[in-house]
């Protein structure tokens, strides 16, 4: 019978021509074919978007037979897999990213040309996939993007959101949130499975069944929603290989919207879809649920998708009628987590009345499994009630709560932190309890970032140079060869052509910016960037307070003096989240003290304020190539990582920050010498806390603060809470306390960036440390330490 299904398939190859090719010629014939029967153009008139979307319908055939052949391979070969289950991805574009891991963007260029369109002006006309928030959404897109480069057998699952994360238009400097309808005009890069679908219960009731004497529980759903599958083709640099990321969506019954159902509820339909799913592959050749943790890893993407350990425990115990005992044996083996946050307050809590109404089943589950720890804890530390209670995975109060952490903690195998200071943070702190209980479960894997996305398509003039100087384009998937970079560190050629593509990525980024906002500055200046989620522990007001006393200095300077300034241009872009009053705070005095700075004639090119609005993945591109110096200025031991600061060392940017997170490790990397260093360290950070702020406040601090409050900036009344976040014992973050060596860190990039043989250097030595700040080899520790996987390479 194989004999004849192999027959079968190669005729059926045969009239298909074989595979798709990639000279332009056929590019060109695929392009005009989907111009005519995909966008349903004439292929004698059409326009940029047009062009874009019948390109990317030739990518995606592409990606789909690669995705076909990876699949049919990981069966044949049935490895192990690992499932990577996140609630967010910021994908950002995806035409260049597909063209130059498929290896076919120069075919694709000349294929246009000759039919009058431009590569990089089509690219343009995508819109980002903004599924998510901020960095953990950010890490999740990298780590497909190497999981596939590696040849990983790997899935991801996530949500396919009817809007993605809001659009920021700010009007008078106040940031108001619009929709982002990014499904409007459609998405050639998902592949819609009408067939690929589960029903995922909610609400209702628990009853009582018995067969063969036994007794099971049975939940008698009160709703049901049906879940679809679109799946997102991720292909892998320099190989074949292509894996999915497969996106559930609510099959749009009128009734139900996913995007605007309470959280909770999200969750569960991402997490009872995808284990259905996985769940159903297993079975298609295995019949021992013994073997479920040989052949799949769990990966919980923080405590968001962590119910799904309540589910498998579900599904085994209800639905395969194991034992309670078998099945907990099984759960313990499957799953791993990460956390990414440094900050007790930010541990997710789910008030236990909304998981009994929602998921009644559910809430016994955790419940047993909370009695069974308890039961446990107490053989192993005696009637110790605090830390019991501590350690409880159910909070009481007057609203009981669970507590997804440490439902995470008990359930998984391995608890991994994303920085090594994170994991000290974890150990010692955040989950000293359970650390002290089972050390062996912590571990850290210091994040990374793709070098593909954040150097090859967001700074091919800078992929170009280093490819020839190291005269070889094997950095791209063995970044460590960067290294080979010190080697010119001093090279006057290297020097020249360095400056050279630095300028022309400024450049663009000047000409955006004047676009944006109307600000024409000039390129000789430092470009200092600020860009991420506006938050206060990240300290955007600490650099608004510096960019003020910067600016009262010139002001104050003799007019003869102003010319020993060093030229500025402070770029700050990041999104508030809608209900945070301080980080919205924080964003319109942003533009008040760039209206008041950029408007004064006795200033002019020594110092611009520009806020970028609308900060996403595509601007990101643009900016970070664009930047001399970067600020990561976090109080210390507030950012559990941080993976921009990884972005800009790549593309050779200065660092200028705290030792917090990840950057402790850059210094490691690249040495103190070589950026700017600040601040409180992560062992300070306490007791100064303690000693509270009143008697030490520096007088330049106090006096900045004093001009926000006076009304020197406009806005007076909507200024003084923020101030009072930073003003006597409410200076949570210190940034009081780290003004001075802060100012002291900044006149120390001005004296470097007046050198420029030096800066370049140092420029050319961040690109060259970056190595070990990749996503591939984050993903090499994970395969090897925590989720046991190979690679499984599909032969060409
Ligand atoms: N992070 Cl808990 C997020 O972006 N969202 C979150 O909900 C949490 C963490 C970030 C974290 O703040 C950064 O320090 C990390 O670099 C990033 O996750 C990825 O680990």
């Amino acid at each position: 019978e194989s004999g004849e299904r192999r027959a079968k398939a190669e005729r059926m190859f045969g009239l298909m021509d074989g595979f798709l090719k990639n000279d332009p010629l056929s590019l060109q014939k695929d392009i005009l074919h989907h111009v005519e029967y995909t966008v349903a153009r004439s292929r004698f008139s059409f326009d940029d978007f047009e062009a874009y979307q019948a390109l990317s319908h030739s990518v995606r055939d592409r990606l789909i037979e690669r995705w076909h052949d990876t699949h049919q391979y990981f069966k044949r070969k049935d490895p192990k897999r690992l499932y990577f289950l996140s609630l967010e991805y910021l994908m950002g574009r995806s035409l260049s990213n597909s063209v130059i891991n498929l290896g076919i963007k120069d075919q694709c260029a000349d294929a246009l040309r000759q039919l009058g369109f431009e590569f990089e002006v089509l690219a343009e006309q995508e819109g980002d996939a903004a599924l998510g928030n901020g960095g953990l959404a950010r890490l999740s897109a990298c780590q497909m993007d190497s999981l596939a480069t590696l040849d990983f057998p790997a899935w991801g699952y996530g949500l396919r959101y009817q809007y993605g994360l809001f659009r920021q238009v700010i009007l008078d400097g106040l940031q108001h949130e619009q929709p982002d309808y990014w499904l409007n005009f459609g998405n050639p890069w998902e592949i819609e499975r009408v067939h690929v679908s589960y029903a995922v219960k909610f609400y209702g009731t628990v009853e009582e069944e018995t067969l063969n004497g036994e007794k099971y529980k049975v939940w008698v759903p009160g709703e049901m929603v049906e879940a679809v599958a679109y799946d997102n083709p991720i292909p892998g640099y320099g190989t074949r290989n292509t894996i999915n990321l497969r996106l559930w969506a609510a099959k749009p019954s009128g009734q139900y919207d996913m995007g605007k159902e309470l959280r909770l509820k999200q969750q569960y339909f991402f997490v009872s879809a995808s284990l259905q799913d996985i769940i159903r592959r297993f079975k298609e050749t295995h019949n021992d649920f013994d073997n479920f943790p040989d052949k799949v890893a769990l990966q919980l993407n923080d405590t968001l998708p962590s119910l799904a350990i309540a589910e498998v425990m579900r599904v085994l115990v209800d639905e395969e009628r194991l034992s309670w005992e078998k099945a907990w044996g099984i759960v313990c083996k499957l799953f791993s987590f990460t956390t990414h946050t440094a900050q007790p307050e930010g541990l997710e809590k789910i008030p236990v009345d909304l998981i009994g109404s929602l998921l009644p089943r559910h809430l016994q589950v955790i419940y047993d499994i909370n009695f069974m720890f308890m039961e446990e804890l107490k053989r192993l530390i005696g009637l110790d009630y605090s830390r019991l209670s501590r350690m409880s995975i159910v909070e009481e109060g007057a609203v009981k709560h669970i507590r997804m952490a440490n439902l995470s903690i008990v359930c998984c195998h391995t608890v991994n932190g994303v920085s090594r200071v994170h994991l000290e943070i974890l150990k010692t702190r955040v989950f000293k309890d359970f650390y002290d209980l089972w050390p062996q479960k912590f571990q850290y894997k210091t994040n990374g970032v793709t070098q593909r996305r954040w150097i090859v398509v967001s700074n091919p003039s800078l992929c170009a140079l280093i490819s020839k100087w190291l005269g070889t384009e094997a950095w791209i998937r063995d970044v460590d060869l960067l290294m080979g970079l010190r080697e010119y560190a001093t090279d006057v050629n290297l020097h020249q052509e360095w400056k050279m593509v630095r300028r022309v990525n400024k450049m663009r980024l000047a000409e955006y910016i004047e676009a944006m906002s109307g600000v024409k500055i000039s390129v000789d200046a430092m470009f200092d960037v600020q860009i991420k989620r506006i938050h206060e522990y990240k300290r955007q007001l600490l650099n608004i307070l510096g960019i003020i006393h910067r600016y009262d200095c010139i002001k104050n300077m003799e007019k003869s003096d102003r010319r020993n300034v060093v030229p500025r241009v402070c770029i700050v872009g990041g999104k508030a989240a809608p209900g945070y009053d301080i980080a919205k705070k924080i964003i319109k005095l942003c533009h008040a003290v760039a209206e008041k700075i950029n408007n004064d004639p006795d200033i002019g090119d020594l110092l611009k304020l520009v806020f970028i609005p609308d900060y996403n993945v595509s601007v990101a591109e643009l900016v970070i190539p664009g930047s001399d110096l970067s600020q990561h200025i976090s109080t210390a031991g507030h950012e559990a990582s941080g993976t921009g600061s990884m972005k800009f060392l790549m593309n050779g940017c200065l660092l200028l920050a705290t030792a917090d997170g990840s950057t402790v490790e850059i210094i490691e990397e690249i040495g103190e010498d070589n950026m700017f260093i600040f601040g409180a360290k992560v062992h300070e950070v306490s007791a100064l806390r303690e000693k509270g702020h009143a008697d030490k406040v520096p007088l330049q601090f106090a006096r900045v603060v004093r001009m926000v409050r006076e009304g020197y900036f406009g806005f007076k009344d909507y200024f003084q809470s923020l101030c009072d976040t930073v003003e006597g014992d409410g200076d949570f973050f210190l940034l009081g306390d780290d003004f001075t060596s802060y100012l002291e860190a900044q006149a120390a990039a001005d004296r470097a960036f007046v050198d420029q043989e030096r800066w370049t250097r140092m420029s050319i030595l961040c690109t060259a440390g970056s190595g070990r700040f990749s996503s591939d080899r984050t993903m090499e520790e994970y395969a090897e330490k925590t989720w046991d996987i190979e690679p499984c390479k599909c032969p060409i």
